[in-house]
């Protein structure tokens, strides 16, 4: 198996114990392009092309690992090309087809997730994979109007522990409720990954991207775990001091952080 195939079973496994992943939540999308070979490049369709939705010129001919539509990742975890299959972009870049193993139609999210890939991969970044999913503590503060403000929820969350400043720079942003599945998330989504290292749906989820897979789950960990350290606080019955803004100036000083993807 690929290794970065292997990879998303193991954060699968990950966002069923972490409780994240209830029935078919969540979706994993990985661009595998690199790493196949010449025998598989040549494999015909096991079924398509389907409709994407969206134009996605910088992406024809590429592979992706996707989660199926409906499948656990529980399951996923345990055998994950029996719950995700391989995809091609067609070469009229709006639709795609099943090149492996099984039949398994793509998770639900395909037009977010395809669009963030088309955008990375047209400016030139190394990212690879990207992840939707419902970190309990996150889409709990997105109940909240108060939270829902992207630059003060990003500063709530860096003031718990330096280390989420340290390792998501560039913060959090909100995307205001929109249907599941749909273009204009999609859209909205792009916007706000643009500026920061992971997006929250409002009453949903979350959304990041990474180098593979596990580092797009490590950007969502470190926000969700200044969230429950910021919860834990609260329900302790108060309001978490937090770190100063002169601390927080300190760290981003010191360990050279940049304030823009690169
Ligand atoms: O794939 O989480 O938002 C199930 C979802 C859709
Ligand atoms: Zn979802």
């Amino acid at each position: 198996m690929l290794k970065s195939i292997e990879q998303v079973a193991s954060v699968a496994g990950m966002l069923w114990e972490k409780g994240w992943a209830e029935r078919n939540g969540g979706n994993i999308t990985v661009n595998v392009t690199d790493e196949l070979d010449e025998e598989f490049r040549s494999l015909g369709p096991i079924a398509g092309p389907f409709a994407t939705g969206v134009r996605l010129s910088h992406l024809k001919g590429m592979y992706f690992y996707c989660k199926g539509t409906g499948k656990r990742m529980r399951d996923l975890a345990a055998d994950p090309m029996a719950n995700g299959s391989i995809i091609r972009i067609c070469d009229d870049c709006t639709s795609y087809e099943i090149i492996a193993q099984q039949p398994v139609m793509p998770t639900s999210e395909l037009p977010s997730h395809l669009t963030l890939h088309n955008y990375l991969i047209g400016n030139g970044y190394a990212y690879k994979a990207s992840l939707h999913t419902h970190p309990i503590e996150l889409v709990a503060m997105s109940h909240c109007d108060k939270y829902l403000d992207s630059t003060y929820l990003t500063r709530l969350l860096w003031s718990m522990i330096p280390e989420t400043l340290a390792f998501a720079p560039l913060g959090i942003g909100v995307v205001p409720y929109a249907l599941p599945g749909s273009v204009s998330l999609a859209e909205a989504t792009l916007r706000q990954i643009e500026a920061h290292d992971v997006v929250l749906w409002e009453k949903h989820g979350t959304v990041a991207v990474g180098t593979d897979i596990m580092d797009a789950f490590d950007q969502t960990d470190v926000l969700n775990k200044a969230a429950m350290i910021y919860m834990t606080s609260r329900n302790m019955g108060f309001e978490p001091d937090g770190m100063t803004p002169e601390a927080v100036r300190e760290v981003r000083e010191v360990f050279n952080l940049p304030d823009r993807r690169r």
